[in-house]
Order: C-alpha cells, then sequence, then structure tokens
C-alpha cells in the first residue's frame, strides 16, 4: 500500500513512476509541485530558480497572470468545438498571431511536431501544385545537427542516431547539409527543392548561431531558386532572442514559420504554422486538420500571449538581460566555462570535461537550487523565463560559477 498522495515525498513519488511510466527520460531526481514566475517548488517545498523555462515553453514564466486569467476565463466558457464549427476565438487568435510575424495566414495546431510536419505537408502540395515538382518527387533540404521533434517523419532526417534508432523505415525526400553552410545547401538545391527547413539557432545542438549572414543568404538563394525558406522557430522564437522572431536579427522574412512551446504560454499545448497566403493557400477543406488545433482554450491563451509580445516588453528584456547573462558567462571562461554562444536569454555553455558533464553540472547545480538541463556531452543549456529579474539571473550565475569551482 503507498502512502496518500498528499504525505508522498519526493522519492515515493519518483519510486511510483518507475513501474508504470516508460523510460523515455532520465529526469533529474526533483519532483516539482507548485511554481510562480521564476521559481519553481518540489514536494518537500524547496525552491529552485528554473533556467530551463520548459525548453522556451515558459517565456513568461511559470502561471503568468495575464495568462492564467485568460485560461480561466475561457475555462468558464467553452474549451473545445473541433474545427466542424467556428467558435468565437479564432479569428482574433490568428489576425493578431499574422500581425507579429509580418506573415499573412495561420494553420493553428497544438505541439511543435505537429506544427513540422504540417510543415512538410504544405511545403510538399506547394511544390506539387504551385512550383510544378513531378509528383511524389519534392526534396526538402534540412541541417545537420537538427532537432525539429520526435515524430517517425521528422526523425527520419535526424542525424541523432539515438532519435532514430529502431524507428525505421524512414521516410524519404529529405537532404542534409551542414549548417551555416551556403555554398553545401546551394549544392543540395535543384528543381525538386520544395523547401530548405532549418532553426534559426540550433537549440539542442546546444544553441548554436551561425554566422551573421547565413540567414540573410538562405533567404537570398531561396528566393532565387524558386523554394521556400521555412523557420523553425518554436523554440528560438516568441522574444527568447530579444526580438519576436530570431530571424529578425538578420531582418529576413521567411516563407514560412513554424512556431510552438511559449505560443501556449506554459499552460496549453499551441502551435502553428505561419506562412504567405499563396503556400497556407494550397490547403483545402479535408486536405490536413486536427481535433484540438485552434481549439478555444489554446486560441485564448495563444491571443493572450500574443498581446504580450505586442508590447515588445519581453524582447527588450531579453535582450537587455542577455547582455548580463553573456557578461557573467565571460567571467567564467578558464574558470570552467571553455566556450558559450548565446543570443539575448539563451545561452549554450560548454563546461570543460574535467570539470564534469553537462549531467554532473545539472546535478550540482539542482543542489545549489537551480535547475537546467544538460544538451550533449558538456553543454548546458541556460534559458530563464524572460521574466526573470537581474538580481535572479546573479544568483543563478554565482551558483554556476560554483559549482565550476570557479
Ligand atoms: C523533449 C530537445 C529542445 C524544438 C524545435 C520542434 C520541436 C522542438 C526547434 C518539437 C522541441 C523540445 C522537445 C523536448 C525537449 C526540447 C528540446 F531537447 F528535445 F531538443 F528544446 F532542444 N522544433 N524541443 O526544440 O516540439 O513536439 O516537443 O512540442 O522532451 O523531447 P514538440
Amino acid at each position: 500500500m503507498t502512502a496518500p498522495a498528499r504525505t508522498r515525498t519526493s522519492a515515493d513519488l519518483i519510486r511510483a513512476e518507475e513501474p508504470v511510466l516508460a523510460h523515455n527520460y532520465h529526469p533529474l531526481p526533483v519532483v516539482v509541485a507548485r511554481a510562480q514566475g521564476t521559481w519553481v517548488e518540489d514536494v518537500e517545498g524547496r525552491r529552485y530558480l528554473d533556467m530551463l523555462a520548459g525548453y522556451s515553453a515558459l517565456n513568461f514564466g511559470h502561471r503568468h497572470p495575464a495568462l492564467v486569467e485568460a485560461a480561466h476565463q475561457q475555462l468558464d466558457r467553452l474549451t473545445l468545438t473541433s474545427r466542424a464549427f467556428h467558435h468565437d476565438r479564432l479569428a482574433e487568435f490568428a489576425q493578431r498571431l499574422a500581425a507579429l510575424t509580418g506573415l499573412d495566414m495561420v494553420l493553428p495546431m497544438n505541439t511543435g511536431a505537429e506544427a513540422v510536419e504540417s510543415g512538410i505537408k504544405v511545403a510538399r502540395k506547394w511544390a506539387y501544385e504551385v512550383k510544378g515538382v513531378p509528383a511524389d518527387r519534392a526534396t526538402i533540404v534540412v541541417a545537420a545537427e537538427n532537432f525539429h521533434g520526435r515524430t517517425t517523419t521528422i526523425v527520419s532526417f535526424s542525424t541523432d542516431e539515438t532519435a532514430r534508432a529502431g524507428f525505421g523505415p524512414f521516410t524519404p525526400g529529405f537532404r542534409i547539409v551542414p549548417y551555416n553552410d551556403l555554398a553545401a545547401l546551394e549544392a543540395a538545391v535543384d528543381e525538386t527543392t520544395a523547401a530548405v527547413l532549418i532553426e534559426p539557432i540550433q537549440g539542442e545542438a546546444g544553441v548554436v548561431i551561425p554566422d551573421d549572414g547565413y540567414l540573410a543568404g538562405v533567404r537570398e538563394l531561396t528566393r532565387r531558386r524558386g523554394c521556400l525558406f521555412i523557420a523553425d522557430e518554436i523554440q528560438s522564437g516568441l522574444g527568447r532572442t530579444g526580438r519576436t522572431l530570431a530571424v529578425e536579427h538578420e531582418g529576413v522574412v521567411p516563407d514560412m514559420l513554424l512556431l510552438g512551446k511559449a505560443l501556449g504560454g506554459g499552460i496549453v499545448p499551441v502551435s502553428a504554422v505561419v506562412a504567405r497566403r499563396d503556400v497556407l493557400g494550397v490547403l483545402g477543406p479535408g486536405s490536413h486538420g486536427s481535433t484540438f488545433g485552434g481549439n478555444p482554450l489554446a486560441a485564448a491563451v495563444g491571443t493572450a500571449v500574443v498581446a504580450l509580445l505586442e508590447t515588445g516588453e519581453f524582447q527588450a528584456r531579453a535582450a537587455t538581460l542577455g547582455g548580463v547573462l553573456r557578461d557573467g558567462l565571460d567571467g567564467l571562461v578558464g574558470r570552467g566555462v571553455v566556450g558559450f554562444r548565446a543570443r539575448g536569454l539563451w545561452a549554450g555553455v560548454d563546461v570543460d570535461p574535467a570539470v564534469g558533464t553537462g549531467r554532473e553540472i545539472g546535478e550540482r547545480l539542482l543542489a545549489e537550487g537551480v535547475l537546467v538541463k544538460d544538451t550533449h556531452g558538456s553543454t548546458i543549456r541556460l534559458a530563464p523565463p524572460l521574466t526573470i529579474t537581474e538580481e535572479e539571473l546573479g544568483t543563478a550565475l554565482r551558483a554556476l560559477g560554483k559549482v565550476l569551482g570557479g
């Protein structure tokens, strides 16, 4: 007989998961029970600074009041209709999201992978019906070290063996080129190419920021060669890098944007494909769909998220505090940090392997009351809520310095 839920310790709860939960994660040994803003609290009441923010799904902090209020109000009115009927929240969500991005049309979905899969389908259909690529011949060019989700088609073009092993046969029609290499991209694009799909900054690869000019080069190349530029901003977008979209750092407007994570405010899964009218216009009734895509609760929260971003406040905070983050990390180079990449409130920090693996650093930071997640090897990612204060950021950086032995 297990202890009643209200008296279960963290250890009880971790033990209770083991026989019944698929082991596709190796979480840090912390059981979160409540959270507000930048802070989470475990079952025993210990508090932690959340420097992961749900991999950028919590850009506005845990339970942002305006977002919780929007959810509460909608919960008391209408939560789901399916798209068989209209509902009174969808038009405003689509209008304001399109306006925020500078593109024309919105296809509302739920998870990031669904947005990526939907973007792939739309790009292929556009290639056949608009570009004139022969049936079933469309190709999409992607970057090595990409991360776009976990579906069978998406892992078909992953270069991470762990993500692919055992999941074949794989979906054809993808070409993989080195990231940040315009010559390789030029060579891979041909008359069958529907699109180039890249992350403006590669998140899971360790916050890999391409050379200045790369995104503008992809934009020029795809326009010249008549294929679509699809920017996966599911992790890099919505304020994280100090701009609404990471592509804005080079003044680039892609043909199609993939958004997710923070679009749901850390409350409900909300994702979207946002694109030019002639691109999303290839979808007709019955050609694509989703039970929950664009549901009233998602649209209400999504609209409240867009409203927060319309102020520019969070983008400005990420830009300003990003300078504090960069300066703090600069101070740790040579003191356990061998290098880092940072843009806005997002950094991939390469720790000296002699000091520890990313996992070990995460465990040491846990003991210091700071939550981070490693990406690969000895690289950790820092991606706090954009609501973090300068003082909280300083606390996290001091804890990092301490566990690095700095
Ligand atoms: C997990 C990684 C990050 C993404 C980009 C699409 C998706 C993601 C650029 C799919 C999702 C998540 C998945 C999450 C951990 C996290 C992650 F470590 F898996 F790779 F952030 F780097 N495009 N990334 O980053 O969105 O379907 O998950 O909503 O636990 O797998 P999703």
